[in-house]
């Protein structure tokens, strides 16, 4: 039988942003309105330090955001390094629908957002700018393992990306991620979140997966394009999360002691599963019976 339309978030805050998704989705709004409505509640009413307004700054004190949006149908978008631009994610779906590129960078994207209509404003919180300092006084970076609800403003452990995908009552599939990336990261530094099949990724035919954790264990594996590529190949969406974090594991063993790195993914029927590097990952469900179940990442949907 047919699920209807579900839409999936990464970690605590996913209820919100299913919330916020599913108004559209309810209304028979498609996939694709839906993840960036989700992923606008993020960089706007979110106040977490990873994701929007309140992200924490790179190293030299710049807020700089990355996000993308991909749907079933292969079309994708994304901006990386954008800077004082409150909603990366409708900069990314502008990319995507007015220009033959899918990708824009760094001043680049700035520009081409404020000659859409995207009002340039100062993003960085007083609570991010301190916790920089404060940082700087040992300039040590050194990504913890983050887990569920920190949400507290100023966190530097915490790497929480909002990843979203979306089914709609039509069976079209959509996602969005959107971050401020990694806090004290190298300026210009652009993580997995902006890059389509690392971070995300899409296709009606199969299935869609996205990403949180340490980005440049995405990028390496092209991870969220193995995940669909492993559906493809006959996984459910829990099993395919599963071998691609066997995959990371088997390519640093070392490194991934110490790294987070989660992936969650939903099918074309709607079937949802998930998968963490280490303890914590939650995710988030919401569906015409449910719209605020948290799901740990280990259980399948
Ligand atoms: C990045 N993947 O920029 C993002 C950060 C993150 O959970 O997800 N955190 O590497």
């Amino acid at each position: 039988a047919d699920p209807g339309p579900r839409v999936v978030s990464t970690w605590d805050f996913g209820v919100g942003a299913n919330q916020a998704a599913w108004k559209t989705l309810a209304g028979g709004g498609s996939a694709l309105d839906a993840v960036e409505q989700g992923a606008r509640w993020a960089e706007s009413e979110l106040c977490n330090p990873t994701v929007g307004r309140c992200g924490n700054p790179d190293r030299d004190g710049v807020l700089s955001l990355d996000a993308s949006i991909m749907d079933g149908d292969g079309r994708c978008g994304s901006v990386a390094a954008l800077v004082d631009i409150l909603h990366p994610v409708s900069v990314a779906r502008q990319v995507m629908e007015k220009t033959p590129h899918v990708m824009l960078v760094g001043q680049g994207a700035q520009q081409f957002a404020m000659e859409q209509g995207f009002p340039r404003e100062k993003l960085l919180t007083p609570a991010a700018e301190q916790a920089w300092k404060a940082w700087l006084k040992t300039a040590e970076y050194a990504p913890q393992i983050n887990a569920e609800r920190r949400s507290i403003p100023g966190d530097s452990s915490n790497h929480d990306t909002l990843g979203i995908l979306a089914r709609d009552a039509q069976g079209r599939l959509a996602g969005a991620c959107t971050t401020s990336g990694m806090a004290w990261k190298l300026h210009g530094r652009v993580g997995d979140s902006p890059v389509i099949g690392a971070g995300l990724y899409v296709d009606n035919e199969v299935g869609a997966a996205t990403a949180s954790g340490v980005g440049e264990e995405m990028i390496r594996n092209a991870a969220s394009f193995l995940v669909v590529e492993l559906m493809r190949q006959g996984r459910s969406p829990a099993q395919a999360c599963h071998e691609a974090i066997a995959r990371v594991v088997r390519k640093r063993p070392e490194a991934s002691r110490t790294l987070q790195v989660c992936f969650l993914a939903m099918n074309r029927d709607g079937e949802v599963g998930a998968y963490a590097l280490h303890r914590g990952f939650v995710y988030a469900v919401c569906d015409a019976r449910r719209q605020d179940d948290l799901r740990d990442s280990s259980a399948v949907y």
